[in-house]
């Protein structure tokens, strides 16, 4: 416990030391900007590309979701705490990790609102409750991401590692979220009653813990035969928790359904972080770092992305779209994103 205690405050610290506040003018400069509709931010479009977004309004773009979900409106969100949230999350990821920063958070979150705006369904088995929940932990699911993987952490024996044990980060991007949440200025949640607000973060810690791959492989065959049903009523609890995993995964992994140009621009960022951690572990462990971090393979890129298709994306977004039909932009995206990189595999 001791030893615990000293890594929570070395974290703590970190986090602080890190100060993640935004400054006031930044946030009155949000709460007085006119926020643009979802059209227009082009939102509500499978094919959404942050690329295409000017820094300036992914907080705007933000703020524009939790309005068309109304979630302002059901759970009395004070206007001002919602925009100092957003910019506090925002400010909670790291710029200079590749792929794991805010962009990645803007493009989950945008994933679960298309999401849940094209699929009426969606909007029934959801109670409001769980909607909030699963849109606060998409933006929050990778706070403080340091751009290396829990297996580094562990081996690495950061306080990070002492602190939790298992699902280092996943973990600490949840308690980050609930400080965040817990932070004068920014408390979104605090219109809800003692239960509400009980109930959101119960939901928002599972959300958040669920976008650790690991745990969605060992879930993800109880929802496959749940989609191959043809009527599912998802009445239950454990259904409606899995269902919500499932589709933190979906959007967590959606750069892989996204038009060509992106996908390779993202999988370029995905291969940057994956081998500076590669070479971290070289430098630091003397150990040769498995496939997918190492520089040596750069060239095979085309083939693991094929085989990441195959083994991870294509069967979630296969479930996905055979339960909610108007989902199925996110599969033929894969779809044509495994030919490319099938391309280019036989090219090398
Ligand atoms: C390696 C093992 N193999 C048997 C099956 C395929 N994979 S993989 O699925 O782990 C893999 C995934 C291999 C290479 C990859 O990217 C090379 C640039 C990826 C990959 N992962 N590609 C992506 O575009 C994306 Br997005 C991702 C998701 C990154 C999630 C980060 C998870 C951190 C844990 C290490
Ligand atoms: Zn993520």
């Amino acid at each position: 416990i001791k030893e615990e205690r000293r890594a929570s405050i070395e974290v703590t610290q970190e986090v602080l030391a890190y100060h993640i506040t935004a400054a006031e003018q930044e946030i009155q400069a949000l709460q007085e900007v006119s926020i643009p509709s979802a059209e227009s931010l082009h939102i509500l479009d499978f094919h959404f590309s942050h690329f295409a977004l000017p820094e300036e309004l992914s907080t705007q773009a933000t703020v524009r979701m939790f309005l068309d979900l109304k979630l302002v409106q059901d759970f009395n969100i004070d206007y001002k705490s919602l925009c100092q949230w957003v910019l506090t999350v925002r400010r909670g990821y790291r710029n200079n990790v590749p792929y794991h920063n805010w962009n990645h958070a803007l493009s989950t979150a945008q994933s679960m609102f298309a999401m849940l705006m094209a699929t009426e369904q969606l909007q029934t088995i959801f109670s409001r409750l769980e909607i909030l929940a699963l849109m606060i932990a998409t933006l929050n699911h990778d706070l403080d991401h340091r751009g290396v993987s829990n297996s580094y952490i562990e081996r690495s024996q950061q306080p990070l590692a002492q602190l939790y044990g298992h699902s280092s980060l996943e973990n600490h991007h949840y308690n980050l979220c609930l400080f965040i949440l817990n932070n004068a200025g920014s408390q979104i949640l605090s219109g809800l009653s003692t239960e509400n607000h009980k109930t959101a973060l119960h939901t928002i810690k599972r959300a958040i813990l669920a976008t650790n791959l690991t745990v969605y492989m060992e879930r993800r065959d109880e929802f496959f035969s749940l989609a191959k049903k043809s009527r599912v009523s998802w009445k239950s609890e454990k259904q409606r928790e899995l269902l919500g995993s499932m589709l933190m995964t979906a959007s967590d992994l959606s750069a892989i359904t996204k038009p060509w140009p992106e996908q390779k621009r993202i999988a370029d960022l995905v291969a940057m972080e994956f081998f500076a951690q590669g070479d971290k572990e070289r430098e630091e462990f003397k150990i040769e770092p498995i496939e997918i971090m190492n520089r040596e393979n750069s060239t095979r890129l085309p083939y693991m992305q094929v085989e990441y298709i195959d083994e991870i994306c294509y069967p979630l977004y296969k479930a996905v779209s055979g339960l909610f039909d108007n989902c199925t932009p996110l599969l033929s995206g894969c779809e044509k994103n495994r030919e490319n990189w099938l391309h280019l595999a036989e090219e090398a």
